[in-house]
């Protein structure tokens, strides 16, 4: 055996990590960071209303970027598959009983990895394949995972859709009731991506109660509105809640459920791991519970009434400037805004919009007579503008221009008016300039 000393100098040398250790983004990968640096700059100036959009705080972006993508944490915490999982179950411990406290319930699993896994779990921990459940139509405002045929929800189980009556546009609980009646769903579904209206959980529970099904709630949309206090709670009338993270809620891109019964503690955490997923996003967890704690904060209550102030003055003022809104109106942080008057499709309207640097979605509205890749309409949201601190005023603006920018394809045609289109970017940049993202990024 050599007994002469290592040269950890030649070997270091040998085996160069510098660039590994030491390079920032800009300069190990130029592509990559030239393309984030290009959609920060478009998140800094156009108008984002997309409404399941927001903006995370830099903490919340500077945990997800973390050294917790590094670790595997398959299991729970104090129960793991793997070494080392100390300080990941600090995180993801803090991040159970901050959304416990946030939306005041017995248990949370804070490992789904998105919206549509989340779903999966609460599924597979109470379905088999072929069993009945309702949710709310995607043509009336449901999402992808409450049964869509195109989806899994839709391919693997027995769906029984309710949906929006045709005169209010809103859910008719008559409806929702005799359907639960002829078809003694196991799970029912409320909460959906493109319902403006108030959910009436005690009228869902009723419903649940008398054909014994198990009530969930998918409260993805509105879960920042119901842990600010600006919509009512699910809990105690759902049984289980799902929700994703990034929404209103202004975390990062992930899922969450939580529930009361002791009795789903096993089957959920069960189904997402080792059911679903394997190991959690850790870095991402961590971020959640970041997102939680800003939420827990005094302040997002305030943050909270904003989004829906904001929401009604949008919608007043699309109104005044002679658009239509779905149902009349919102009672949350989105809108649905009818484009057929206008002979304007959606799709046009959200390029028409992209143009004058105001992003939204082009989205089906009840009873569409085009196609999902057209639609006759446009959905708009609050929760980023609110974020970055747009108010009732400016949100007031904003409707006045999306009219300017809709009239001018109502009188041009796709193409739009090309000087109107210019003028409403002008005013766009005024709003972002008062109203800055990331500054000092
Ligand atoms: N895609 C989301 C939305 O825009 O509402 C829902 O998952």
């Amino acid at each position: 055996m050599s007994t002469a000393p290592v040269d950890f100098a030649a070997r270091t040398a040998a085996h160069s990590m510098d660039g590994f250790w030491k390079d920032d983004l800009a300069h190990a990968d130029p592509e990559i960071a030239a393309a984030i640096g290009k959609e920060l700059a478009r998140q800094r100036d156009k108008i984002e209303l997309i409404a399941s959009e927001n903006i995370a705080s830099r903490a919340v972006l500077e945990a997800a970027g973390s050294v917790f993508t590094n670790k595997y944490a398959e299991g729970y915490p104090g129960k793991r598959y793997y070494g080392g999982c100390d300080y990941a179950d600090v995180v993801e411990t803090l991040a159970i009983e901050r959304a416990k406290q946030l939306f005041g319930c017995n248990f949370a699993n804070v490992q789904p990895n998105s919206g549509s896994q989340m779903n999966q779990a609460v599924f597979l921990a109470l379905l088999n394949p072929g069993d009945t459940f309702m949710g709310l139509d995607l043509n009336s405002g449901g999402h992808l995972t409450h049964g869509s045929p195109v989806n899994m929800s839709g391919k693997w189980f027995n769906v029984v859709s309710y949906g929006v009556a045709r005169e209010t546009e809103t859910i008719d609980m008559d409806e929702v009731a005799a359907k639960a009646r002829e078809s003694k769903p196991k799970i029912i579904i409320c909460g959906g991506t493109a319902y403006s209206r108030t959910w009436d959980f005690p009228a869902f529970r009723a419903i649940a109660d008398e054909v014994g099904a198990v009530l969930l709630c998918d409260m993805s949309h509105i879960s920042g509105l119901v842990a600010g206090g600006a919509h009512p709670s699910p809990f105690p009338h759902c049984d289980i809640v799902t929700s994703t993270t990034h929404k209103s809620l202004r975390g990062p891109r992930s899922g969450i459920i939580l529930w009361n019964d002791e009795k789903y503690t096993k089957p959920l955490n069960m189904a997402v791991f080792p059911g679903l997923q394997g190991g959690p996003l850790m870095h991402i967890v961590a971020a959640k519970a970041v997102a939680f704690k800003e939420a827990l904060d005094p302040s997002f209550r305030d943050y909270a009434r904003r989004i829906v102030e904001n929401a009604r003055a949008l919608a007043a003022s699309l109104e005044e400037n002679g658009l239509r809104i779905v149902s009349g109106g919102t009672d949350n942080h989105s809108m649905l805004v009818d484009l057929t008057a206008k002979n304007v499709t959606g799709k046009d309207a959200e390029k028409g919009l992209d143009r004058a640097f105001l992003t939204c979605n082009k989205n089906g509205i009840p009873y569409d007579t085009r196609s999902p890749f057209v639609t006759s309409g446009i959905r708009l949201g609050t929760p980023a503008g609110t974020t970055r601190g747009f108010g009732v005023e400016e949100f007031r603006t904003i409707g006045k221009l999306i009219a300017e920018v809709v009239d001018g394809l109502a009188k041009n045609g796709p193409e739009g008016d090309a000087q109107i289109e210019e003028s409403v970017r002008q005013r766009v940049a005024t709003l972002c300039a008062a109203f800055p993202v990331y500054p000092g990024m």
